[in-house]
């Protein structure tokens, strides 16, 4: 049984996890934060989130992970067929996380101290930030899902990537909903999903082990 290492409140994690649950996958969860001894065996780079397969390979990176779900367990495809519309969701994927993720996520630690973020990093994120709201607005119909009639991996990818992006949201004053046509619809149904209410759910009853950790490396 694969095994997913790391922690519910990380919303990368919840990106494999949810791809996990929706194609029925059994894997065990182990709860591990990046700075545990011997995690780097796991995730060279010491991040959250990192699979350990059937076979006992180690793999990281959020992406690689949807890729080997998506590999090895092909049953509910959550990537299309066709070469084209399988990289269309790549990009999407990509430039959510290239785009709206990693800016936001350099506030975190000002969000998380609860202090004001310098002027001159929340105008550098604003600028990458407007760059990945064109971007979406560009290639999401959420007509009903993101990329069409399919619920597929540019789903999953873009609704955790906006847990990050709504606390970055708090400092560049951005609001998504606003500037993106047809997220916040989209974004109401994803969280409907019993799936997406169980991840929540397992990301709440993490908060308060994921802070006292957050505490313990100061
Ligand atoms: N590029 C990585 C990013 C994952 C990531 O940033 N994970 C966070 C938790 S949400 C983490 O492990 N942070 C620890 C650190 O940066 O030291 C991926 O796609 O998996």
């Amino acid at each position: 049984m694969p095994v997913l290492h790391g922690f519910s409140y990380s919303n990368y994690y919840n990106m494999p996890k949810h791809a996990l649950l929706y194609k029925g996958v059994s894997f065990e969860e182990d709860l591990v934060y990046p700075s545990a001894q011997g995690y780097n065996k796991l995730s060279p780079a010491l991040k959250v989130p990192s699979l350990t397969t059937d076979t006992g390979e180690h793999l990281s990176e959020a992406a690689v992970l949807c890729e080997y779900i998506e590999d090895a367990y092909p049953q509910k495809p959550l990537l299309p067929a066709d070469a084209i519309a399988r990289n269309k969701n790549r990009q999407l994927m990509h430039m959510a996380e290239l785009y709206i993720e990693l800016p936001n996520r350099r506030l975190i630690p000002y969000s998380f101290r609860n202090t004001p973020a310098p002027e001159q990093l929340v105008s550098e994120v604003v600028a990458v930030v407007d760059r990945g709201i064109n971007s979406i607005n560009a290639l999401a119909t959420f007509d009903p899902w993101v990329l069409g009639a399919e619920f597929t991996m540019a789903d999953i990818y873009l609704f955790y990537v906006l847990t990050v992006a709504e606390m970055g949201g708090q400092m560049t004053g951005i609001d998504l909903n606003a500037r993106i046509s047809g997220l916040e619809q989209w974004r109401t149904a994803f969280a409907a999903d019993p799936i997406s209410q169980k991840v929540a759910a397992d990301m709440e009853a993490n908060r308060e082990g994921f802070f006292g950790y957050i505490q313990s490396l100061s």
